[in-house]
């Protein structure tokens, strides 16, 4: 019998099904999920999470910022495997981005359970906290305060945009740990699904991820006057609205002209006082800018400066510039790349290489450990969007490479 045959396979219909539980949480009710970090819902993902965790007879630990571990004990005691992603999720977020890497995980170890394999070594699944910097920026926050990138004080400090502080957050739902999760880690890989077209457009079944693009993201606080919309002339306004309104078309002028990999975003945007008649007196607005390229980030950067300044003097506003994250690009270790793009084709599954364009817990990881990732499809390429959706048999697909992985990682 080959090799491959002797392999266990996961139970893809008890993963979707854990999916849907978990995705029961925070529902919304046109569909979606919303469990913005360290709120109520995500709090009651959390216990989900940790429950599964206990029944799977994991041994469980919750660090200083919230994350959370759990690990099936192996021959040795350490290094672990490490399988891993987020549960919290955009306020218009779908059933997989984060749940499907750390779901899968709990799937592969309840997958040796049933096949009786004990492993050489550990293996960990993570859960980190604040992975989509929705709620509380930079995002990835947990798993870079556990690689050591932000200091911890600094994090727990860290203001929401609804005001709470993260801090205080973790208490009140019970999550501020005082344990440390494991930094020995042999090799990470985590599960998620693509969040972009490209493997459905060619009908490709996994992602084999080299890396995550550069991302930067900046808060712009924009200070005018408010006037009268009907008296003042143009000559005496200094109109917060407006120059808001003109950055953010620049920005979409500058990623068209540099081209190739760069995007931008100009995602969150608030007037005030926000009404009819009233030339605005503040803008608050924040721009994503990536690019795999690290110089050409750079240069979108810089452009994005000098259209602030222009503006700003123009418009005679004043602009006040925040950094809310910043990462370079990160490339995965190579060797376990290889080993995911040959778990695909032992499983017979057809793959390609592409690089992340969204940002993962694996980039943060690759900074003390070997990291990698998988991809899996999604439906019309769509992410952050509560139209979320991957197919079941992806989902396995993906499950089975994790599995396949984390074995030869493992023993
Ligand atoms: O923004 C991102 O790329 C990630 O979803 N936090
Ligand atoms: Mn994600
Ligand atoms: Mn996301
Ligand atoms: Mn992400």
């Amino acid at each position: 019998m080959s090799e491959t045959l002797q392999q266990p396979r996961i139970d893809t219909a008890r993963l979707v099904a854990r999916i849907e539980a978990l995705g029961r949480i925070g529902a919304l009710p046109g569909g979606g999920v919303c469990r913005l970090a360290l709120g109520d819902d995500e709090k009651r993902g959390r216990d989900f999470l940790v429950a599964a965790m206990r029944d799977a007879g994991l041994e469980v630990v919750v660090d200083a910022i919230g994350n959370i571990f759990g690990t099936r004990v192996g021959r040795r005691t350490a290094p672990v495997v490490m399988l891993g992603s987020h549960i919290d999720t955009v306020a218009t977020g779908g059933l997989y981005d984060g749940a499907l890497g750390v779901l899968a995980g709990l799937e592969v170890l309840a997958t040796l359970d049933d096949a009786g394999i004990e492993t050489e070594y550990p293996i960990t699944v993570a859960a980190f906290t604040n992975e989509e910097g929705a709620r509380f920026a930079p995002d990835m926050l947990g798993s870079l305060v556990h690689v050591g990138g932000l200091d911890l004080d600094e994090a727990l400090a860290t203001r929401a945009i609804d005001g709470a502080i993260l801090g205080q957050e973790l208490q009140r739902i019970g999550y501020a740990g005082g344990d440390a999760g494991p930094r020995d880690i042999r090799a990470y890989f985590e599960l998620h699904i693509e969040q972009g077209p490209i493997l459905e457009d060619e009908a490709i079944d996994i992602g084999v991820v080299e890396g995550v693009q550069g991302i930067s993201w900046t808060e712009l606080t924009i200070e005018g006057r408010s006037a009268h919309a009907g008296t003042t002339p143009l000559r005496l306004r200094r109109d917060a609205g407006l120059a808001a309104a003109r950055i953010a078309t620049e920005v979409g002028a500058m990623v068209r002209a540099i081209g190739g990999d760069q995007v931008g975003t100009v995602g969150a945007l608030t007037l005030s006082p926000n009404l009819v008649n009233v030339v605005a007196q503040k803008a608050v607005m924040t721009v994503d800018l990536r690019n795999p390229d690290e110089a050409i980030l750079q240069q979108s950067e810089a452009a994005l400066a000098e259209s602030v300044a222009r503006i700003g003097a123009e418009e005679q506003v004043t602009v006040e510039r925040r950094a809310l994250a910043r990462f370079e690009p990160v490339a995965f270790d190579p060797i376990l790349v290889d080993q995911v793009e040959d778990a695909a084709a032992a499983l017979g599954l057809s793959s390609r290489r592409l690089y992340s364009g969204a940002g993962h817990d694996a980039q943060m990881i690759a900074r003390i450990a070997p990291a990698a990732m998988i991809f899996v499809p999604s439906v019309g390429g769509i992410s952050h969007n509560i139209q979320e959706f991957t197919r079941p048999d992806d989902l396995g697909n993906g499950a089975n490479v994790l599995l396949r992985v984390a074995l030869a990682s493992a023993d």
